[in-house]
């Protein structure tokens, strides 16, 4: 194994505060294929600006989609796998029923979404690969609403250029203490085919563990940009004010805010 493998396994496993040491469980790891790919992505995303990665990346590239039957695993539940937040048990303990999905911020007409309402907007299923930053992947198959055009119904202000996501799992090693996870991506992420808002996995209701009720799937990143258990969407035109500034929780702890594969 080259030696900057080994380092950056060293460095991963040392910053991973917080993170679930979960068995693999069926799911690929990086001594496979897959990793090797996630390693190199990595050295890319290090060196590469956004602008430069967006420019290799078309906007309306898709990520691989699989066949079911590649689906060799269940989803691996990872970060957060049962929130403890009142707010999140009490939703939970009546199967979401009363769950609205706020959407604030730069736009035009603020918007509370119920599962109900979601659901009744345009599906999307997709069978793709989760990379997580610590090296393993699965495939699972993802069902869910399209997020840019959720996001158009509310009218987007010409002035906003992020999509905040706002979460309810508390993470107790935040940077500045305990926070809830808070991710962010671009209008351009948020408008691709392939990002949707899922409340399905596998052809059954989004589990607890992988985000329910609702997680967002932006499938040309990696796994911590895929917030899980959104409580609410902001539009905004800079990231300065969320958490440390960087744009997502892991973000703040140093990963790159455009973690693109
Ligand atoms: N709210 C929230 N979203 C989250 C996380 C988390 O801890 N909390 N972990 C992230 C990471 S690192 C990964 S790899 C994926 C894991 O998704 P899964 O549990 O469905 O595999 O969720 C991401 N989204
Ligand atoms: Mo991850």
């Amino acid at each position: 194994m080259p030696k900057f493998e080994l380092s950056r396994r060293r460095f991963l496993t040392a910053s991973a505060v917080g993170a679930a040491s979960l068995p693999l469980s069926g799911c690929f790891d990086s001594a496979g294929e897959i990793g090797g790919s996630v390693r190199n992505t990595l050295e890319l995303a290090n060196s590469l600006t956004y602008r430069v990665q967006r420019l290799l990346l078309r906007s309306d590239h898709l990520a691989v989609e699989y066949a079911e039957s590649e689906i060799r695993q269940p989803q691996r539940p990872n970060g957060t796998v049962t929130p403890t937040d009142a707010d999140y048990l009490s939703l939970a303990e009546a199967s979401f029923s009363d769950y609205r999905l706020e959407i604030s911020g730069l736009v035009e007409r603020p918007m509370q979404l119920s599962l109900d309402e979601l659901r009744n907007m345009p599906s999307r299923t997709q069978v793709t690969r989760h990379d997580c930053v610590e090296g393993w992947s699965c495939i699972a198959k993802w069902t869910g609403t399209p997020l840019g055009p959720v996001l158009d119904q509310a009218g987007i202000r010409p002035n906003a250029r992020y999509v905040v996501f706002d979460c309810f799992d508390t993470m107790e090693a935040g940077f500045t203490g305990p926070v809830r996870y808070y991710e962010s991506i671009d209008l351009v992420d948020a408008h691709h085919p392939q990002t949707i808002l899922a409340y399905g996995l596998n052809g059954e209701t989004l589990p607890v563990a992988n985000g329910a009720p609702l997680r967002v799937r932006v499938e040309r990143q990696l796994g911590y940009k895929m917030a899980k258990y959104i409580r609410a969407i902001r539009l905004t035109d800079t990231l300065a004010g969320i958490g440390g500034g960087r744009g997502g929780y892991w973000e703040d702890y140093g990963y790159d805010w455009f973690a693109g594969i």
